[in-house]
């Protein structure tokens, strides 16, 4: 087992005057970070928060996020970091799979919080105002750190409808960003600007990178391009990291006028992006990344290097440096060059499983391959090219969709005796759902759709509600998208 010194302490003592976070005009240093975690930590540990257990986080993208999270490393306590746009119904479900017995969270969340103190009558809830007044109690910090010690949680869906908690150690975190930093390069100007949600691997992945590298962090706490592109310019940001939805909005943003020459990478990644963005963006000198990675990869595993950005157009790139891939046909054999098959994967920031999940995590990791769902394959040079998401995934503004949960929940409804899902291509969000309902009992679209948004995150709802027979299943069940989608056409 590898052991390092607490990343943020080490960091606080390697350079501690180097500017860490900027938020809403203010910026931070790295002892200014150590210092308010430290204290933050002393409070957690008031309310009875300890190394090993773990704390579901809802907080919004805020400086305050950032230094709860360093308090947790501080702790080793393990933060089950909670999406905030799901609804408390998906909320509580994360937390019982997780047996957190905490919930840090704050005031913009009440309605959300107030729901699960009646759902789950057992957990502490933490709110982050009233906690940053409370007493500080000498906390226990780790100061070591076993590589191999879970730091985060966050949940994916699958196949099966319910989500899964994926570990991701310190290790993970560690190899990401090293990977990450051999194949863009590091320098002192660099800062990398964090409008993607910090509960995502897309925006925890950059706070990690900003304590390893000792770096600067721009935090905004929603996207929004014409903000994005002047604090590009103010903060003299050099990397930003984005979805297709977002690039496309600060594309059309940007009109006769040029990001500034400082801003070097637009890291884009979470899912696919249009041959059309990506030469709109070549058009007005936006130098884009593409990149693929996943919450099991703990961000990046795959991206286009910078010398390869005009020849291989369209590829997501070859692995970074520490990890491996490869293409498997159906009977696990390799595949040739040029044959599509799944992506499978490999590296020290690949996760080591789910929470509590021994027979899938077996199933979706053999030999510390593990096994994506995503269809691509590789050119002639070994450069990979991603065709198809992992099983039916729909991805809306780079939020993830499983059909199977949104069918479960439709499924679950009693005036509707079956359900079918499938994506819908949308100019704004890439795809949105779109469900196909078996009546059993008279119900109407509004129903539908109020019944849906008590239990589902809005991005979840279906945009569109159709209203058939039978929904077409094969010999084993299977509903059978393909036809789903020849009766929308
Ligand atoms: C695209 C975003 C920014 C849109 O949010 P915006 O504009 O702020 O919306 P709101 O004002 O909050 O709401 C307005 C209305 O729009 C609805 N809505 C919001 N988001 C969505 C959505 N995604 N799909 C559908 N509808 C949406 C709201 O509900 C609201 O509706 P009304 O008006 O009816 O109330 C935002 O969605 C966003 O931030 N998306 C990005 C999320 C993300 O980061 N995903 C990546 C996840 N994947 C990973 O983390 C792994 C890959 C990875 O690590 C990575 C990814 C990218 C870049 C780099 C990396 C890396 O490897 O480092
Ligand atoms: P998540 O972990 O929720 O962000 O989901 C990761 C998934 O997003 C991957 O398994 C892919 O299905 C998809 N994805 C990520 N990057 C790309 C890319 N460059 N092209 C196509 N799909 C991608
Ligand atoms: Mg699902
Ligand atoms: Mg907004
Ligand atoms: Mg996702």
């Amino acid at each position: 087992d590898q052991v390092m010194q607490n990343f943020l302490i080490k960091r606080a003592f390697l350079t501690p005057d180097r500017p860490a976070i900027h938020f809403a005009g203010i910026t931070y240093t790295f002892s200014e970070a150590y210092n308010r975690a430290h204290t933050i930590a002393g409070q957690l540990a008031g309310c009875g928060l300890k190394k090993g257990q773990y704390a579901g986080a809802l907080l919004s993208n805020h400086v305050d996020t950032v230094f709860v999270y360093l308090a947790c490393h501080l702790l080793g306590v393990k933060a089950v970091i909670l999406n905030n746009r799901l609804t408390a119904a998906e909320i509580a479900w994360q937390m019982k799979d997780s047996q957190s017995a905490f919930l840090i969270t704050e005031s913009r969340f009440s309605s959300k919080y107030r729901e699960l103190e009646e759902t789950l009558p057992n957990i502490t809830i933490i709110n982050k105002e009233v906690l940053f007044e409370s007493s500080v109690s000498p906390p226990l910090i780790v100061d070591e750190i076993n590589l191999n010690e879970v730091c985060t949680i966050m949940y994916t869906s699958g196949t099966t409808g319910h989500p899964k908690g994926v570990l991701q150690t310190y290790g993970n975190h560690w190899w990401s960003a090293i990977g990450s930093a051999l194949n863009l390069g590091l320098t002192e100007e660099d800062c990398w600007l964090c409008t993607v949600p910090l509960f995502h691997i897309s925006g925890y992945s950059i706070l990690m990178r900003s304590i390893i590298y000792g770096m600067k962090m721009v935090v905004l706490e929603s996207f929004d391009e014409k903000e994005a592109i002047n604090i590009i310019r103010n903060e003299k940001v050099t990397i930003m990291s984005v979805v297709s939805t977002m690039l496309t909005r600060m594309e059309e943003k940007l009109k006769e006028d040029k990001l500034p020459a400082q801003f070097r990478c637009m890291l884009l990644g979470g899912g696919p992006a249009s041959k059309a963005l990506l030469e709109k963006c070549q058009a007005k000198q936006i130098p884009v990344y593409q990149t693929y990675g996943m919450t099991e990869t703990s961000s990046q595993i795959v991206t286009l290097s910078p010398e390869y950005s005009f020849s291989k157009l369209g590829s997501a790139g070859k692995a970074l440096f520490p990890s491996q891939l490869k293409i498997v046909r159906t009977n696990g054999e390799k595949a040739s060059p040029t044959e599509a098959g799944e992506i499978l994967v490999k590296g020290p920031n690949v996760t080591k499983g789910y929470l509590n999940k021994k027979e899938e995590t077996k199933s979706k990791i053999v030999d510390g391959w593990l096994s994506t769902g995503d269809i691509g394959y590789l050119d002639e040079e070994g450069f990979l090219y991603v065709l198809d998401r992992r099983s039916d995934l729909i991805i809306s503004g780079g939020e993830n969709v499983y059909p199977a949960e949104i069918e479960g929940i439709l499924a679950s409804h009693p005036a509707i005796s079956d359900a079918g899902v499938i994506g819908l291509k949308d100019e704004q969000w890439g795809e949105v759902p779109a469900a196909f309902i078996v009546k059993r009992k008279e119900i109407n679209e509004v129903d539908i759709l109020q019944f849906c948004q008590q239990k589902l995150a809005k991005y979840k709802i279906p945009k569109k509600v159709m209203f058939i027979e039978e929904i077409p299943r094969n010999a084993a069940k299977k509903i059978l998208r393909r036809e789903l989608r020849k009766l929308l056409e």
